[in-house]
């Protein structure tokens, strides 16, 4: 079922309109921090592409929408303010609580973004998405096999209630409405050589799961969506998703294993043709993207490429990918905060500068997990992740445990439309 796509009736103001009005840049002298004007002179321009999971879940339906109707909600103050000093054109939320008219998602663009906080300018975004996930929608079955059917081990994805922690994309952009495609029914047994979980009790292999499991156990935990959006005279399609985190998992593995075949499952979309041949949509679309495509992956994917419990070589399915480059988007914010938690940071392999999410350091510790990865064929201008320093601008809005906005961090790739190169 495709979602609504809501398009409220604000108006650019002219200054972005025209490109050229001065930025205030609040300089940290860290070099996630600046911020660049939106630049339309000549034939190109720069694209700010934003993921940031921001935390905006409660534990009932409507408590959403109750926190924020008020304007002045703690949590989403800082989201909005940390995005405005940020100040991407296209912007995804995961972990965004969504409800069935997209009340949220517009009460947090009007009500927040579009409003200047702590003395930020105020962002516009005129376009934005949203649509039912499969997080906390009930299955009927005892998916986690704790003897009880019920409970967010056993929906359809992660989740307490229909809609947790779902995803909404905000876009200064027009996005192409009719044009999206979402992959939230797909099931796991329909991708080839999916990796179905073991129960190591029988012969059989892949066999967790039952026949009428599989035949209501979509992919896609949360949901995938494919956004166009026009900029430049071109079509960009980005790719969003939340995958299924491996934190709650058995030894059987299910949701490592889930959460690797859902970023697989841009891997093979982005590869196309007889690769993508298994690929069915909400309406009943097949396949994948199609040669020469623009599009920009992102999401919380909640897998790092050396650390954390997801499958090993999960996230490498993307950035090994020959059709996706990774900017690697770093702070020295995050380097200063593994150095200063310990913990299981102190065993990590991976270069903490690339952590985007402040987890528990007694288990995980700090990880990389949020990505924005553009496709080859096009031009990336700046990345990084919105982490400050400790004590310098910004730094209140991320904070250290209790954090005032989210346990992850904003990261954001800037891309150049109009002079883009072909493959
Ligand atoms: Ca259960
Ligand atoms: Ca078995
Ligand atoms: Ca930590």
């Amino acid at each position: 079922m495709r979602g609504s796509a809501l398009c409220s009736a604000t108006l650019l103001i002219a200054s972005l309109l025209l490109g050229t009005a001065p930025v205030a840049v609040a300089d940290s002298g860290d070099d996630a921090r600046r911020i660049q004007p939106i630049k339309s002179l000549g034939s190109t321009q720069d694209v700010r592409f934003a993921t940031y999971n921001a935390d905006l879940n409660r534990s009932a339906p409507g408590e959403l929408v109750r926190d924020i109707s008020t304007r002045d909600g703690p949590q989403a103050s800082a989201a909005a303010e940390l995005v405005q000093l940020s100040r991407p054109d296209v912007l995804l939320l995961n972990e965004f609580d969504h409800d069935p008219g997209g009340r949220a998602a517009e009460l947090f663009n009007t009500g927040y973004l579009g409003v200047g906080q702590n003395g930020k300018r105020a962002l516009e975004y005129p376009y934005l998405y949203t649509a039912p996930v499969n997080s906390g929608v009930g299955s009927g079955f005892d998916l986690d096999r704790d003897g009880r059917v019920g409970g967010p081990e056993d929906a359809l994805g992660t989740g307490a209630f229909e809609g947790q922690s779902g995803m909404v994309i905000y876009s200064r952009y027009p996005i192409g409405t009719e044009a999206v495609r979402t992959f939230r029914t797909f099931l796991w047994q329909d991708m080839p050589g999916a990796l179905l979980p073991d129960n190591p009790a029988t012969e059989a292999t892949g066999d967790w799961y039952t026949e009428q499991e599989l035949a209501v156990l979509p992919l896609s935990g949360t949901s995938h969506w494919d956004v166009p959006i026009r900029v430049a005279g071109k079509t960009l399609h980005v790719l969003a998703s939340n995958p299924t985190s491996a934190a709650s998992d058995g030894p059987e593995r299910r949701n490592g294993r889930r959460n690797s075949d859902e970023i697989r499952f841009w891997s093979d979309y982005v590869t196309g043709g007889s690769t993508a041949a298994y690929v069915y949509d909400d309406d009943g679309g097949t396949g994948g993207l199609g040669r020469g495509e623009r599009f920009v992956v992102m999401g919380d994917q909640n897998s790092d490429p050396e650390d954390g419990g997801s499958l090993d070589g999960a996230i490498d399915q993307l950035l090994g990918h020959r059709s996706v480059q990774d900017p690697l988007p770093s702070s020295k914010g995050a380097a200063e905060a593994a150095a200063l938690q310990g913990g299981a940071n102190a065993n990590h392999r991976g270069d903490p500068r690339l952590h985007t999410a402040d987890f528990e350091d007694r288990s995980a510790g700090n990880l990389r997990v949020d990505y924005v990865l553009p496709s080859r064929n096009l031009r990336v201008a700046d990345s990084g992740v919105f982490w400050p320093l400790l004590g310098t601008p910004g730094a209140e809005l991320t904070g250290i445990f209790p954090f005032p906005a989210s346990d992850h961090r904003l990261v954001f790739v800037d891309v150049t439309l109009g002079g883009s190169r072909s493959r």
